[in-house]
């Protein structure tokens, strides 16, 4: 779109010498935002692929009542690896490599603020990647403790841990830079005339997330540095016998890790709130009612974290506290899901994949969102805590939330990125298979965890068999399907039709920006339908 004033603005270091890097070193030196964001959503699908063979591996193991393929601490390795990869490797750098390439030209800048700097975040990931994936090579293999790193069992394990403590540590400096980046971009390179409240709703998701993550990651650096210096410093943060508390590393990581899981979705929200006025055909219902919601969202998400401490012995007032907080994070979502819904509210629909992925998401990620509300229900909790109901919980919220707002994305922007049409065939394809195997993988999870089947164990007994063997075939059947999205992008960006300017007919520069002021009686016919 912006690409030749780009080069004029950036590349005029290269022309001095007459010549433009080619080849690797192109990729390599890059400081062109859609590069690095080209290499963010390559980087977060190879990782992809990588947990979601852990994945695989897993579920084989499970498919059958008893010990079949790996021993337990290879197969607590592969849960672990899965959960790191898919958080850290997977699902944010995707959601960075959209901000990249979304974000200078929602927002009409020539290119992120600190482009070099751009160049440096992306490439710290491959080091923290190479760094995690060796550690299964390693004496004792991979990390053993679940992806949340829970002392004392992560002070005690081999090597590999200190690899991804370091990994860990890599990945968060890449993410604090990547957010100084967005950042800045935002509040210093609008054009003009864009105030804050006429920023596209994904611009605003991203810069709230932004400021997520600086807060919060240097909370995990602390959390995971004070295992490090107790596994070799002889500190004693977590080891009760030389006076510290394992349940502190709980408290530590969980101040992290609950609006972790918030910088996981809301840049989904903002996809999605793209997504849905492009093919409703109307302009977003409640454009300020969402960005108040995603900022209460974020400044709630400070205040729960216990609620996955439920266990561990608190005080009635803190379970009370926890819980009630946790609950007063289902109002700004419910805002949010009411204006989507409103959004479509007579609007003359169309379902092509974006669309089908960004309603397929409205309906499963409620879900996910309801059974989060049983879990911070404390009495249910304390029920259904390390189960596998929380596993269902949260796949729903991740697969179905942040990865199929990602997907629509995909489809709904890669006309934009590439200059062609995907094929809406095999878009739709990938939609179905995606939506029937994810369901047919997670949904008996439900039953499983209320009938108490434990998580992060390589076996079980065999009440648990029937629905095992379900969500084993939905998982095979759920990988496989991912084949069709790789056919679909490879193919896309290797040619295909021409996408036109305006891509998704009739939609009159709604999939750019949201307009403001508040848009016309939305209960009454859009004027954009003749
Ligand atoms: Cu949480």
């Amino acid at each position: 779109m912006s690409s030749i004033s780009h080069d004029h603005a950036h590349g005029h270091g290269h022309d001095d010498h007459g010549h433009h890097p080619t080849g690797l070193m192109r990729w390599i030196t890059t400081t062109n935002h859609k590069d690095i964001g080209t290499m963010y959503l390559i980087f977060a699908f190879t990782m992809f692929i990588v947990g979601g063979l852990l994945a695989w591996g897993i579920r084989a193991e499970l498919m059958y009542p008893g010990m079949q393929l790996w021993d337990p601490e290879r197969f607590n390795s592969f849960t672990t690896m899965h959960g790191l990869i898919m958080v850290f490797g997977a699902i944010m750098p995707a959601f960075v490599g959209f901000a990249n390439w979304q974000i200078p030209l929602m927002i009409g800048a020539s290119d992120m603020a600190f482009a070099r700097m751009n160049n440096w975040s992306f490439w710290l990931l491959p080091v923290a990647a190479i760094l995690l994936v060796t550690s299964f090579f390693l004496p004792g293999g991979a990390p053993a403790a679940g992806w949340t790193l829970y002392a004392p069992l992560s002070v005690q394990q081999g090597m590999s841990m200190d690899f991804t403590i370091f990994a860990i540590h890599i990945m968060g400096a890449s993410s604090i830079m990547g957010s100084i980046n967005i950042i800045v971009t935002i509040l210093n390179m609008r054009a003009p005339g864009m105030t804050l409240m006429k920023m596209p709703l994904f611009v605003w998701t991203w810069l709230i997330t932004a400021y997520l993550l600086i807060a919060v990651m240097p909370v995990l650096a602390g959390a995971v540095t004070m295992i490090l210096t107790d596994r070799h410093f002889g500190t004693s943060f977590f080891n009760a016998a030389g006076g510290g508390d394992p349940v502190l590393y709980q408290h530590v990581f969980c101040f992290f890790g609950h609006p972790e899981v918030y910088i996981m979705i809301l840049p989904a929200f903002g996809i999605i709130s793209q997504i849905i006025p492009t093919f409703a055909r109307k302009p977003l219902f409640g454009y300020a009612s969402m960005v108040y919601a995603t900022a209460s969202i974020a400044i709630l998400s400070f205040i729960v974290w216990a609620h996955h401490m439920f266990v561990v012995g608190m005080p009635a007032a803190g379970l009370l506290f926890f819980m009630y907080a946790t609950m007063l994070i289902a109002v700004p979502t419910g805002v949010k899901v009411f204006n989507w819904v409103a959004t479509m509210w007579r609007g003359s629909m169309t379902f092509e994949t974006p669309m089908l992925f960004a309603v397929g998401f409205i309906f499963v990620f409620t879900m996910g969102g309801f059974t989060g509300l049983i879990c911070a229900i404390m009495p249910i909790d304390i029920q259904i805590q390390d189960t596998y109901y929380v596993v269902a919980h949260f796949h729903y919220v991740l697969v179905a939330g942040s990865l199929f707002a990602l997907f629509a994305g995909t489809y709904y922007w890669l006309p934009k990125w590439t200059g062609h049409m995907y094929s809406e065939t095999l878009g739709k394809l990938h939609f179905w298979a995606s939506i029937i195997f994810f369901n047919i993988t997670f949904f008996p999870m439900h039953f499983l965890g209320l009938a108490g089947m434990p998580r992060r164990i390589p076996d079980y007994a065999t009440q648990f068999a029937d629905f095992n063997f379900i969500a084993s075939i939905g998982a095979f059947g759920f990988g496989l399907s991912q084949l069709i999205f790789l056919i679909a992008v490879v193919k896309c960006a290797k040619g295909g039709p021409k996408a036109t300017a305006q891509v998704w007919e009739g939609a009159d520069g709604l999939e750019w920006t949201v307009p403001s002021p508040a848009p016309y009686h939305t209960f009454e016919e859009p004027p954009h339908v003749k």
